[in-house]
């Protein structure tokens, strides 16, 4: 197989282009939610950007894996950022417990993060309802992780949808801290506002958004949704008892179906009420569900392409830890050294 480069982030000129990092969890397949709110952007953005984008593989670690089906998710994972047109001719892509820099810069910066400030991230909060019986120290530190993920490549934006505004606050609230104790050690990243498709919400419960990890198969999308079962999944999405397609509060079921549409098709939801007035939720649904049956059948295509060849994946992989790798040892050593960790 051809070697494929990897961009290497920092080594960039004086007039670079700005440095963009992402991650997500090997916690399942991609749902329409991960695709449309982050990797479906992220492909977008790499055109414009210097962009880093890895599978949080040790973020998954908060809630019990099973270990083998753990080591499937985060290949297919890694497949399914490259099936959905993230190019490592063209971005960093790796794998997170790859590159050790990620979990020691984790531990200093939990030492500068603050009990408070943990404590009142809604997804600790979140989780630890939901898994009661496993709360761990993890669940209660990733946030000191999650800066560390994106500090050590010092981007200048970071993508986020409404989920994930108070990571970044925290994440800037450290880089911030730690500058102002010990000079400049970090670049304080933006927020990239991603407005296409920001929150997509479960087509069960259409006010909690969809995630891969709901057990109501029947919630969420996944991208490797045979078309036929999308159709049906978006026929059986819980609507409203009204009859007419049009985006207001309190139709949260036909707002997301609207919002899903608009994002795919481009068209406005006042574009949206004129085609389908007169019609009913019926023919909505079906529409909806074939636009995105369509949108997502070249990502299926390539991710069978992909994973018929696994030393592929596993070669590009490599590749991208290696990159990362010295990437993120660069500003390891920079930190270590300016907070006074003794040099080997
Ligand atoms: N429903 C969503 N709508 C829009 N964007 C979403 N994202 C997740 N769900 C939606 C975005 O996907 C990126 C990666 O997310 P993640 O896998 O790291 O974690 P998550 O947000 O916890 O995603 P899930 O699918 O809900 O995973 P589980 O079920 O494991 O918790 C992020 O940019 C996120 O904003």
């Amino acid at each position: 197989m051809e070697e494929v480069k990897q961009n290497p982030v920092q080594e960039a000129k004086p007039e670079r282009k700005k440095i963009m990092l992402s991650g997500i969890q090997p916690t399942g397949t991609f749902t329409l939610g991960n695709y449309l709110g982050a990797v479906r952007n992220w492909r977008q953005t790499q055109e414009d950007f210097q962009c880093a984008y890895f599978i949080a593989d040790l973020h998954s670690l908060t809630v019990r894996q099973e270990p083998a089906k753990l080591r499937k998710q985060s290949i297919d994972a890694f497949a399914l950022l490259l099936a959905c047109g993230i190019d490592p001719a063209k971005s960093l892509v790796f794998i997170q417990s790859h590159v050790h820099a990620h979990a020691e810069l984790g531990w200093i910066l939990a030492c500068y993060s603050m009990f408070g400030d943990l404590s009142r991230m809604t997804q600790f909060k979140d989780k630890s309802a939901k898994h009661a019986d496993n709360v761990n120290a993890g669940l209660f530190t990733y946030p000191a992780l999650m800066a560390a993920d994106i500090l050590l490549y010092q981007p200048d934006y970071v993508p986020v949808g409404e989920d994930q505004r108070q990571h970044l606050e925290f994440t800037r609230d450290v880089a911030v801290r730690m500058n102002s104790i010990y000079g400049s050690v970090f670049r304080v990243p933006d927020a990239y506002i991603v407005k296409a498709g920001a929150k997509i919400m479960s087509l069960q419960e259409p006010t909690k958004k969809m995630s891969k990890s709901d057990t109501n198969v029947n919630a969420f999308i996944s991208i490797l949704d045979e078309p036929n079962v999308i159709v049906n999944k978006f026929k059986r999405a819980v609507t409203d008892s009204e009859t007419s397609v049009c985006y207001r509060e309190g139709k949260d079921g036909i707002n997301n179906l609207m919002s899903i549409y608009s994002v795919i098709t481009g068209n406005t939801y006042e574009q949206i009420e004129r085609d389908f007035a007169g019609k009913g939720y019926g023919d909505f649904k079906k529409a909806v569900g074939e636009c995105v049956a369509e949108e997502l059948r070249p990502v299926r295509e390539r991710f069978a392409e992909l994973t018929a060849d696994k030393a592929a994946i596993e070669a590009i992989y490599r590749k991208g830890a290696e990159t990362a790798s010295h990437v993120a040892e660069r500003t390891l050593d920079k930190v270590k050294k300016k907070i006074g960790l003794l040099a080997k």
